[in-house]
C-alpha cells in the first residue's frame, strides 16, 4: 500500500476571493503532493509500506513522521474549508458556547492562538479522551492524533498557505478563512 493525493473536496477555483486557485495550485498541488511523493519513497522497503496513514502516524519517526502527519494534516484541513459555508449547528455551537463562552468567543481565541504560533504550524480546536474541547497550537508538522487527541477544526498557519494571497499577513488570511470555514465538517467530528 501506498499513500495518495486525495481529492480537492471543491474546485480550486471555488474558494476565491478568500484562497486563490493559485493558492491551491501550490498548496495542494505542489505542496501536499509532495509530502505524499516523499512519504512514498520513505516507507518503500520498511515495515510501513502496508500500513494505514494513521498507523503510519502513531509509530514513524523523524523525515517519515514529518511527511505522513502534513498528509493528514492537509487532507483534514482541506475538508475545514467549503465554498458554501452555513452557521455552525446546533451541537457544536452548543459545545463552544459552553467551553468559550459562544461561537465569537471561540473565534477569537482561535484566531489569537494562529496569531501567535510562532513559525510554521498548525492551530486546532481539538477534543480530549474526557470529551472536553480546547484550542492548540502545533509547530512544523506535528498533529493532535499522535497525542491521542480528536482534531475538530484546523487552519494551517505556515506561510505557503497565505503567502501569495495575503503576502506576510497572517491576519488577513485568517479573517478571511472565517468566511470559507465548514462548520458542518467540524460538527461532523465531535464525537
Ligand atoms: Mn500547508
Amino acid at each position: 500500500m501506498s499513500f495518495s493525493l486525495p481529492e480537492l473536496p471543491f474546485a480550486k477555483e471555488a474558494l476565491e476571493p478568500h484562497m486563490s486557485r493559485e493558492t491551491l495550485e501550490y498548496h495542494y498541488g505542489k505542496h501536499h503532493k509532495a509530502y505524499v511523493d516523499k512519504a512514498n519513497k520513505l516507507i518503500a522497503g520498511t515495515e510501513f509500506e502496508k500500513a494505514s496513514l494513521e498507523d503510519t502516524i502513531q509509530k514513524a519517526n523523524g523525515g517519515l513522521l514529518n511527511q505522513v502527519q502534513q498528509i493528514w494534516n492537509h487532507t483534514f484541513f482541506w475538508n475545514c474549508l467549503t465554498p458554501n459555508p452555513k452557521e455552525p449547528g446546533k451541537k457544536l455551537a452548543d459545545a463552544l458556547v459552553k467551553t468559550f463562552g459562544g461561537v465569537e468567543d471561540f473565534k477569537k481565541e482561535f484566531a489569537a492562538a494562529a496569531a501567535g504560533n510562532f513559525g510554521s504550524g498548525w492551530t486546532w480546536l481539538v477534543q480530549n479522551a474526557d470529551g472536553t474541547l480546547a484550542v492548540e497550537n502545533t509547530s512544523n508538522a506535528d498533529t493532535p492524533l499522535r497525542h491521542g487527541k480528536k482534531a475538530i477544526l484546523t487552519v494551517d498557519v505556515w506561510e505557503h498557505a497565505y503567502y501569495i494571497d495575503y503576502r506576510n499577513s497572517r491576519a488577513n488570511y485568517l479573517e478571511h478563512y472565517w468566511q470559507i470555514v465548514n462548520w458542518a465538517f467540524a460538527e461532523s467530528n465531535l464525537g
